[in-house]
């Protein structure tokens, strides 16, 4: 390769792994709004991520991570699994909320760690009905969506960030509507509420095997919600 196409390969690299707000944001913990999602950096100290990451496997001890089906019939690359009264599943028969995981037994119950990041965060007084887990081993990655399939829109998303680094895309109401990204690093909260509830969002990539919570690498993502 010329030497130029390499200097310029180093600097899309370079600006793909530090937004400027990464670069100039010297305050942890205060807010950033992205498109109007609001993603509060480095909510959770090692410390706290350590606990909740053992509460998560307890999680998936009691209902296993999966690999579902799409309607359309595409393998999603996400693993998933969930806590609480009802968990989102999908296959060829839709999208939806169910009281029971596919072992046959109810959810486990949202870990305690994950709850406090809601009542904290959320805003709101009541508390989700649901927190679904999804795991992102290398390669996987989110297409963008809308979260749409609970009843009541105007209850916020909360959404916690482990492990690697997942590069988050969010546009607005309109699939084509223009985005902007930024990198949710372990720690991060992430909300989608308000006018920005029913935005597009989704994970491109994630960096795998950069970050060291998770012994084998891939990036965990908990998201709560008011389900029905
Ligand atoms: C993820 N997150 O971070 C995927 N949804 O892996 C979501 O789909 C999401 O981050 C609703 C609200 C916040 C989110
Ligand atoms: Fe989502």
């Amino acid at each position: 390769m010329a030497l130029q196409a390499v200097v310029a390969a180093d600097l899309v690299q370079f600006s793909e792994s530090f937004s400027m707000v990464d670069l100039f944001d010297t305050e942890p913990g205060a807010p950033v709004d992205l498109m109007g999602a609001v993603i509060w950096p480095c909510w959770l100290d090692r410390a706290a991520q350590t606990a909740m990451l053992a509460d998560l496997r307890d999680v998936a001890r009691a209902a296993p991570f999966r690999q579902y089906e799409t309607p359309g019939g595409h393998k999603m690359s996400v693993r998933m699994t969930a806590a609480g009264e009802v968990g989102w599943v999908t296959d060829r028969s839709g999208y939806r909320y169910a009281s029971q995981h596919q072992s046959g037994g109810s959810w486990p119950e949202i870990p305690a760690s994950v709850l406090d990041v809601w009542r904290a965060i959320s805003g709101v007084d009541r508390d989700p009905d649901s927190c679904l887990v999804n795991y992102y081993g290398e390669g996987a990655k989110m297409s963008l969506h809308q979260d749409k399939d609970e009843a009541d829109h105007h209850w916020p998303v909360v959404s916690i960030s482990l492990g690697d680094p997942g590069l988050f895309r969010v546009g607005g109401m309109v699939r084509k509507d223009p985005t902007k990204s930024r990198w949710l690093m372990s720690g991060d909260v992430a909300v989608l509420s308000g006018d920005a509830r029913l935005a597009y969002h989704g994970i491109d990539r994630i960096r795998f095997g950069e970050g060291d919570l998770l012994p084998d690498g891939g990036r965990i993502n908990v998201t709560l919600r008011v389900a029905q």
